[in-house]
């Protein structure tokens, strides 16, 4: 049931966290796996690791999501034995910043926006064709518990993932009529580079998020993925909001302190 057995699959962002853990349960699975995200050097890696784990067949792929010129061309000039994706899994992303919108860096947000919202687009916008051509295909996009509730000093990052909720409904709606599905996976607090990116490498502040409640690993992510992808042709698990025990909703969470 859980078998991904020679289907190819395409994750963005697979240098860290989520990514990462989602190459791994799918080369236990038996998927073909391409990896992208911008650094190299941590894709082959994994790579290696993954190849001396499982023997997968991998393709690393250095890509800034950001960049649509350079989206489309490595897409066009995959090797022809990895052209028919099977499955994308939509994760790379990030948050910059926990500042009042009104006190925000123009800079942090139009990261956010360009990589969350409109990388998401230029990858979906360049590979689901190939899927409805090939009547194939599904694309698991991670958004956020924070698509579904603000939270203050979240503003423009909640705003990227209720961005990435509406975009999976309305590709959900879209490719109605075909075979091709669309999940939504959204955590809350997942323990990753998340935080340390948003607030710009402070790793200290970074581990404040985290202390006193067990937080989701990026492991417990990757198995909701892993779940819905490996659901029969006519099951589509159409959007998961995971969250740890100690969560009940982005700001009510209970610590021990
Ligand atoms: P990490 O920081 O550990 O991983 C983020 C990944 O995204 C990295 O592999 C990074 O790779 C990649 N990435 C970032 N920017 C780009 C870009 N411009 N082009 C290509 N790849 C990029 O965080 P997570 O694993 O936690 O985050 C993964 C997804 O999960 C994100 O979409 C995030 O919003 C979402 N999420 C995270 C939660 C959490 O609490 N951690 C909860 C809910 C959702 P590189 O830097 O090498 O390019
Ligand atoms: C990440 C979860 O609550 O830190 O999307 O924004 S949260």
């Amino acid at each position: 049931m859980n078998s991904l057995q020679g289907q190819i699959a395409l994750i963005t962002g697979a240098s860290s966290g989520i990514g990462a853990a989602c190459a791994r349960v799918f080369a236990q699975a038996g998927a073909k796996l391409i990896l992208t995200a911008r650094r190299q050097e941590r894709l082959e890696s994994l790579a290696r690791s993954l190849m001396q784990d499982f023997n997968c067949q991998l393709y690393c792929l250095a890509l800034d999501v950001r960049d649509r010129t350079s989206v489309e061309q490595s897409f066009a000039n995959l090797p022809p034995e990895w052209n028919a994706i099977e499955i994308l899994v939509n994760n790379a992303g990030l948050s910059r910043g926990l500042d009042k919108l009104h006190e925000g860096d123009i800079l942090d947000w139009e990261e956010m926006i360009d990589t969350n919202v409109k990388g998401l687009l230029y990858v979906t916008r360049t590979l689901v064709p190939g899927m409805v051509q090939r009547q194939r295909g599904h694309i698991v996009n991670i958004g956020s518990i924070a698509g579904h509730q603000t939270y203050p000093g979240g503003n423009v990052y909640c705003a990227t993932k209720a961005a990435v909720k509406a975009l999976s409904e309305g590709l959900k709606q879209d490719l109605l009529g075909t075979p091709v599905r669309v999940s939504s996976v959204d955590p809350g607090l997942v323990e990753t580079e998340f935080s340390e990116v948003r607030f710009h490498g402070d790793t200290e502040r970074a581990k404040t998020v985290y202390q006193g409640l067990t937080p989701l690993t990026a492991q417990d992510v990757a198995e909701v993925v892993l779940f819905c992808v490996t659901r029969p042709a006519h099951v589509n698990i159409s959007d998961v909001i995971l969250v740890p025990t100690d969560q009940a909703t982005t700001t009510l969470v209970h610590r021990i302190t």
